[in-house]
């Protein structure tokens, strides 16, 4: 599907759009996706609040309102369990809830002791830490507005929850890092580095649920049925047991995007705490404890790259994703110039790819329509651009930020595109897919 299909205004030909008609039309999706109170990643396919999605959508909304991006964050953070977890999903009571499946009768989250505040209907499972870095970065696109609101000092005790959760009842592997329990934790659901480990896990029998996304997309964009009967009986096993974290799991890793990212969120919350006059020492120290941990526990050095370790058998999983590159955005991290090369190579072939695959293009399980098999996706290249930069790799950068932006523009606002010839799969007028290109548009005009 190409812009003209879906967005007239954007580009005639395929050519990149204007960047002041691309600002407009993702800013209009940000508007058509906003129910009142967040913004749903896509009004077919996701017609609830996502816990990741909403701090792309942050970093992108705040620069078209300070206001509701606060707002979206804040949503969120209202929906946080007694035990600090945020949920993945927390549902929109407006919205039925057979619109998506499972809903909230199947997650049940209420009746967890460790669940949501009353009258707050969620999942009980968990999404990657980008929330304190979205806060951060709101706070700075307009601190007179974020002060005038209380904004920091409002979210700063609930973030730190959140990371307490993180590191203290998901420490599963004892080693300091933030472990997932099913496979949707770590965002990329489907992606080959699960199959292993998923091997294990006994599915539902297909006839047993009724799946909505392929109401919304196509069967051959999606996870497969075999794929969903194993996430749903992993996920109501840990219902079962009330979402104990200390009960068993079938399901157990440690992901190198999730903790990457709670890193980049934890020098935030040093931020945070010094702008409010707070000691920020802890944050620091502790966002330099899990650098190591990350290093020492999932850098692969044979194969260049971060890898997912298994907790069940105790084993790094030997495959190549996108998660694996996320830590380029780590400050200080000692193995950035190995990771480059890893990025530059033939798996993610960087600049020759559209977008940064979501798996190793050489991978025996790469598929590069089919969700996290393999199509690029467009949050997960706003991280590894910042990477980038970070990293010193500006033309690199310069011409992944290119690519996002023509991207989206090409594809309506693509979920995700194949990463071999940039055509948009999934959903169209996708929240965080407009969200990231607002931010790097904003960044380009600074
Ligand atoms: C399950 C909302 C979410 C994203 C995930 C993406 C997808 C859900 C699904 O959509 O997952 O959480 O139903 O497939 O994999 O990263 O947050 O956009």
């Amino acid at each position: 599907m190409t812009a003209s299909s879906t967005h007239p205004a954007l580009s005639r030909s395929g050519a990149p759009a204007d960047p002041a008609e691309l600002r407009r039309a993702a800013t209009a999706v940000l508007l058509r996706n906003w129910t009142g109170r967040s913004t749903v990643p896509s009004r077919g396919l996701y017609p609830h609040q996502w816990s990741w999605d909403s701090a792309f959508i942050t970093l992108g909304l705040r620069h078209v309102s300070a206001r509701r991006a606060q707002q979206e964050l804040e949503s969120l953070l209202g929906a946080q369990w007694a035990d600090g977890r945020l949920p993945h999903i927390v549902f929109d009571p407006a919205t039925p809830s057979g619109a998506y499946f499972p809903g909230p009768e199947f997650w049940d989250a209420g009746a967890s002791a460790a669940g949501p505040p009353a009258g707050v209907r969620t999942s009980g499972i968990i999404q990657p830490p980008v929330h304190a870095l979205a806060a951060w970065e709101t706070h700075r696109a307009n601190p007179a507005e974020s002060a005038r609101r209380g904004f920091l000092s409002r979210v700063y005790p609930r973030l730190v929850a959140w990371h307490r959760y993180l590191g203290e009842r998901r420490d599963l592997g004892g080693r300091g890092l933030a472990a997932i329990v099913h496979p949707w934790e770590s965002g990329m659901d489907n992606s080959p580095v699960w199959d292993g480990p998923l091997d294990r896990v006994t599915p539902w029998s297909p006839g047993s649920f009724q799946r909505r996304d392929l109401d919304h997309a196509a069967s051959g964009d999606r996870p497969t049925d075999l794929d969903y009967g194993r996430y749903l009986r992993l996920a109501a096993d840990y219902r079962d047991h009330g979402y104990d974290d200390t009960a068993p799991h079938t399901f157990a890793a440690e992901d190198p995007a999730l903790n990457a990212l709670l890193i980049l969120s934890e020098h935030a919350l040093a931020g945070i705490a010094g702008a409010l006059g707070l000691p920020a020492e802890r944050h620091e120290t502790r966002a330099a404890a899990l650098t190591r941990a990350l290093v020492d526990t999932l850098y692969d050095p044979d194969m260049g790259h971060f890898l997912a370790r298994d907790l069940v058998d105790g084993e790094r999983i030997r495959e190549c994703s996108a998660a694996g590159l996320v830590p380029l955005a780590v400050p200080r991290l000692p193995v950035a110039g190995e990771l480059l090369r890893t990025a530059r190579g033939e798996r993610f072939r960087l600049g020759h790819s559209h977008l940064v695959p979501s798996y190793d293009r050489t991978g025996h399980a790469f598929e590069p329509g089919r969700y996290w098999r393999g199509p690029g996706w467009f949050n997960v290249s706003w991280v590894i651009h910042r990477g980038l930069l970070r990293q010193g790799a500006a033309a690199d950068a310069a011409a992944l930020r290119e690519q996002i932006r023509t991207s989206a523009a090409e594809t309506g606002f693509a979920e995700y595109v194949d990463p071999l010839n940039g055509a948009g799969r999934g959903a169209r007028d996708f929240s965080w897919t407009a969200a990231t290109v607002l931010d790097l548009l904003a960044q380009e005009s600074a």
